[in-house]
Formats: structure tokens, C-alpha cells, sequence
């Protein structure tokens, strides 16, 4: 058994690395329920085997799978892909993963938020969630990392770090009373600086429009490299995602990073806007938390890639726009592979390709 820390990482000399960082894998978990997945998860599942197989182009992929679906999951999934049996309730890697963090000796810890499915009671999208709680550290024993057990409700795509002492992140999210109701923002700020050893902590009001998770930064912006970020952009000021960017980027140019660097904003152009069409809705179990309506304004972006190993793997959304952000890809990251996915499957189900993984950092 892997052990449970009693100290913060911060104590210890710990900090969580960027993603552009290297990896030593990406786990993801397999999607099955109906009240979120369409059409009994079937397309969903395809999708996922697409981005494993994208990622596993530059990176060894983990699949964590519920026991009923091993079978399925093992014979569509590549045989480079390490399938892993693990009771899960949804398959939000991202969120219910853990936060790595690593010294300068070569060692990591996970850091295990506590989850409650992006509100509780009071606002989450399903009940319960306690194997989605537990993933965290059931995938660190498997990894061989020692744990923090954090104080804190959060979910991993509530947060970005710049590996250089910045953090972003959005007060929608995480000063929701749905999630910590009882801590001030410099409370949960000081929490942050202790799990991940960040210095600062750049807030942006809100995430993107209509996100059932309240506004998660990784649906809004993505950190290019310490100092530079992309934001989801919008044009139409009829749109609502017109003034929730230009707050993100007034709240991003007013600040300064950790190091006293000006942040430099690269827009990106926002998909859509995309709609769940009744075909869609109709093919989706209906259930308490999550709504599925036809005509339901989908909350998609862009920024939700994965960075890995060398690597974008860039969700695939309109197709008026996905050869134009490829190219911006490109340009942002020279030499970097750039891997599009048809990733509307995952749209549908409330996130996208960077919410579906997690990447374990390489010491
Ligand atoms: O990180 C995410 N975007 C997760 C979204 C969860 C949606 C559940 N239906």
C-alpha cells in the first residue's frame, strides 16, 4: 500500500509541473452511463478509443474500466493501450484523477482532491460519486505515488499551472458555494499555494458559457508556457460568451504571473455556437442532475486540448473553424504534432478532450 502523507506538499519541497512538461502516461476512464452518454455510450467509447490512440502516438495510455465493461473495452482498445480494471461513476479523468506533484530529485506524490461531482447536493450532476472519489488514490497506488488527501473540494479542470509558480483559475468555479462553501477565497488560495506549491493565483470572474461544471478554466484557456495563454474568443456581442471572454481577458492583462512577467493572451476562436440537436437528446437516458434538452446551448471550446509529450491533441468541433486552430496550434507550439479528434461525443457529455484525461508527469 502506498501511503498517505501527513505534511502538504509545499512542506515537503513539491510542486505540481506544467503539462507541456513530460509524461510518463495518461489515464483515462472508459465512458458507460446512459444519462450521459448517447446512444448506450457506444459512439462515446469510440471517440475515447480515438484520443488513446492519438495520445499513445507520443504516450503509454491507461484505461481505468468499470468490471462489466472490461471485455468490451479490451477488444476495441488497442493492445498498446494498459486497460485496468477500476470502479468508476462517470469517466472525467481530469476531475476525479489525481494532481501530480514532483521534486527536484526525481520523486512525485498524487495530490487527492476530494469530488463531489461538480456541486453535491446542492448542485451536482449526479449522485453518488463515491467511486469517482476514490479514484485518485486507487490510480497512485497502481502509479506507486504516496498521497496528500487535500482539504479542499476541487476538480482537476478547475485549475491550470504554469509550472512556474502561477495557477489559473475562475471564481465561478471555485468560490462556488457548491464546493467549499465554508473557506474565503484567500482560504482556498492559501490551500493551492500548500498542495501545489504554486505563489500565485491569477482569477478570471467566469469559465465558458452554460459549462455544467461552473465555469472550469480548462474549457476557457489553456497555458501555452509560463506567461502565455490561449482564450476562447467570441465576436457576436449578442453572444454571452462575448462578455464573459473580454472579462477573462481584462482580468488576465491586469495581472502579472508569479514572476512579474505581463500575460500574453492568444485568442482562439470559439466553435459554434454548437446546440444539441433533438436526435442527440433523445438518445440520452434522462435523469436528475444532468440536463439534456434539444436546442441546450453546448459548452464547447477549443482550449479543452491535451498537451503530451510533444504533442496537441485538439478537439475537432466545426468545421468552419477546426484547420484555422490547428494551424494557430502550430504556430504556438513549433515542432509539436498536432492530433485532431472528432470529439462532438464528448461535447455532449458535458466536457472535453482535456477533461477526459490526466497526465502522470515523468521524474
Ligand atoms: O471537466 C469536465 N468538463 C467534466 C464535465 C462533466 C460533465 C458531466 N456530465
Amino acid at each position: 500500500m502506498t501511503q498517505r502523507l501527513n505534511s502538504t506538499p509545499k512542506q515537503d519541497g513539491y510542486r505540481m509541473p506544467a503539462e507541456h512538461e513530460p509524461h510518463a502516461a495518461v489515464w483515462m476512464a472508459w465512458p458507460e452511463r446512459c444519462d450521459n452518454w448517447r446512444n448506450g455510450a457506444k459512439p462515446a467509447q469510440k471517440t475515447f478509443v480515438e484520443v488513446a490512440r492519438a495520445i499513445a502516438k507520443t504516450t503509454p495510455v491507461t484505461m481505468a474500466v468499470n468490471a462489466e465493461q472490461y471485455d468490451n473495452a479490451r477488444s476495441r482498445l488497442p493492445e498498446e493501450i494498459q486497460v485496468v480494471e477500476m470502479s468508476t461513476n462517470d469517466s472525467w479523468m481530469r476531475d476525479i484523477g489525481p494532481s501530480y506533484v514532483v521534486d527536484d530529485a526525481g520523486h512525485r506524490h498524487g495530490v487527492d482532491w476530494h469530488f463531489n461531482a461538480w456541486g453535491g447536493l446542492m448542485d451536482g450532476l449526479y449522485f453518488p460519486w463515491d467511486k469517482d472519489d476514490q479514484v485518485a488514490r486507487k490510480m497512485c497506488e497502481i502509479t506507486g505515488d504516496e498521497t496528500y488527501r487535500a482539504p479542499l473540494v476541487l476538480e482537476g479542470g478547475s485549475i491550470h499551472v504554469d509550472g512556474d509558480g502561477t495557477l489559473y483559475t475562475t471564481e465561478e468555479c471555485l468560490l462556488h458555494p457548491s464546493r467549499n462553501p465554508d473557506l474565503s477565497k484567500e482560504e482556498i488560495e492559501r490551500q493551492l499555494c500548500d498542495h501545489l506549491s504554486v505563489e500565485k493565483v491569477v482569477w478570471l470572474p467566469r469559465g465558458l458559457y452554460n459549462d455544467e461544471t461552473n465555469g472550469h478554466v480548462d474549457n476557457i484557456m489553456h497555458v501555452v508556457k509560463p506567461g502565455e495563454v490561449v482564450l476562447t474568443w467570441c465576436d457576436d456581442p449578442a453572444d454571452p460568451q462575448y462578455e464573459i471572454s473580454r472579462e477573462a481577458f481584462d482580468a488576465l492583462s491586469s495581472v502579472t504571473d508569479a514572476r512579474g512577467r505581463a500575460i500574453k493572451v492568444h485568442k482562439i476562436p470559439m466553435p459554434g455556437p454548437l446546440f444539441i440537436n433533438e436526435e442527440e437528446a433523445l438518445s440520452i437516458d434522462c435523469s436528475e442532475g444532468m440536463e439534456r434538452e434539444a436546442g441546450e446551448r453546448l459548452a464547447a471550446s477549443y482550449a479543452n486540448y491535451l498537451i503530451t509529450n510533444g504533442q496537441i491533441v485538439l478537439p475537432l468541433l466545426d468545421e468552419r473553424f477546426d484547420a484555422e486552430v490547428a494551424e494557430i496550434m502550430k504556430r504556438l507550439y513549433p515542432g509539436y504534432d498536432v492530433s485532431g479528434v472528432d470529439a462532438r461525443e464528448i461535447l455532449l457529455g458535458g466536457g472535453n478532450i482535456h477533461c477526459i484525461t490526466q497526465q502522470v508527469p515523468r521524474v
